[in-house]
């Protein structure tokens, strides 16, 4: 039996969760997502992932065809009938099935679709040894354009980057914003660690504002470890004691190496290795239980 799908309403098979060739969502990448994971029986930072994909769907103006609460039980509900204990789960709200024109008010009723999966992990040698990154040719998109803050289907900026890391030979692309500033990654926030002080570029440079970027954070509080938010240039990454990027697939993926300049020691640092040993324990402890 194969895996079951949350679709508009109803669990059904995967094999039976088809789409329209005609949903907005396809057609012009209109629509909202999350990517969220569960650890040990425990949806981790649940509210804060249904908390903005509300938030992404609103500045959207797609209305999103059940309560938050229903929506976290919808979730709840794929995760038991799939029997995951520790999964990748992708919420997905389309503006739905329209006409082949962009005018949403074509579409009626949105599309709700909830996959609960196992999780490809980065290989394992990029949490002992670290990770090499470079820079790319393609800049973060404009915030004033389309504000990073709407988790939207359309990903084309960041798939063009990571394109170009894979080209390059690496697993991930450093992006820039158009004035050249440190952005994010394609689907990652970035940190340094300079003189003992945890640093991470501000959300106005234009960059996603991870779930998990605010936990490291505020765990870095925690552990009286000072945390600023900073434009920093690529100059600064280079000369960085530590690096790290932060996400729900990566976690804490420690960066040793970027456009072939070597970071600190050139291996995780003790400030990244102190945050992904806290980062561990929390998700193993703190969610919405569901098994
Ligand atoms: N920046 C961008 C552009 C993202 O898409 C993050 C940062 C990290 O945010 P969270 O809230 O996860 O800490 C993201 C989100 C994947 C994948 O499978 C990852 C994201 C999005 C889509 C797919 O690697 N990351």
């Amino acid at each position: 039996m194969g895996l079951k799908v949350y679709f508009n309403g109803k669990l059904v098979d995967a094999s039976e969760a088809h789409v329209s060739v005609y949903d907005h969502g396809l057609l012009y990448g209109d629509g909202v997502f999350e990517g969220i994971r569960s650890y040990n029986g425990l949806v981790f930072k649940l509210k804060e992932h249904a908390d903005r994909l509300f938030e992404s769907a609103h500045t959207l103006m797609i209305k999103i065809p059940l309560s938050k609460e229903e929506l976290i039980q919808a979730v709840v509900a794929t995760l038991k009938a799939n029997k995951l204990t520790n999964a990748y789960i992708r919420l997905v709200i389309t503006r739905g099935v329209g006409d082949l024109g962009l005018d949403p008010r074509k579409c009626s009723q949105p599309t709700v679709f909830i996959i609960a999966d196992k999780i490809v992990l980065y290989p394992e040698r990029i949490y002992k040894e670290g990770m090499e990154i470079i820079t790319v040719p393609t800049p973060r998109n404009l915030p004033e354009a389309l504000n990073p803050q709407i988790k939207s289907l359309n990903y084309l900026n960041n798939i063009l980057a990571k394109i170009e890391a894979v080209n390059g030979g690496v697993e991930e692309a450093l992006m820039l914003n158009p004035h050249g500033y440190v952005a994010e990654c394609t689907g990652d926030n970035i940190f340094i660690v300079k003189k003992g002080t945890l640093i991470t570029p501000p959300a106005y440079v234009g960059i996603l504002k991870g779930i998990t970027r605010g936990c490291v954070m505020e765990l870095a509080g925690s552990a009286r470890i000072p945390v600023k938010e900073q434009m920093m240039t690529r100059h600064d990454l280079f000369n960085a004691e530590e690096c790290f990027l932060t996400g729900t697939a990566a976690e804490i993926a420690p960066v040793v190496r970027i456009d072939g300049r070597v970071i600190g020691e050139g291996r995780p640092g003790k400030v990244t290795l102190r945050l992904m040993r806290d980062f561990r324990r929390i998700t193993k402890t703190a969610g919405v239980r569901y098994r």
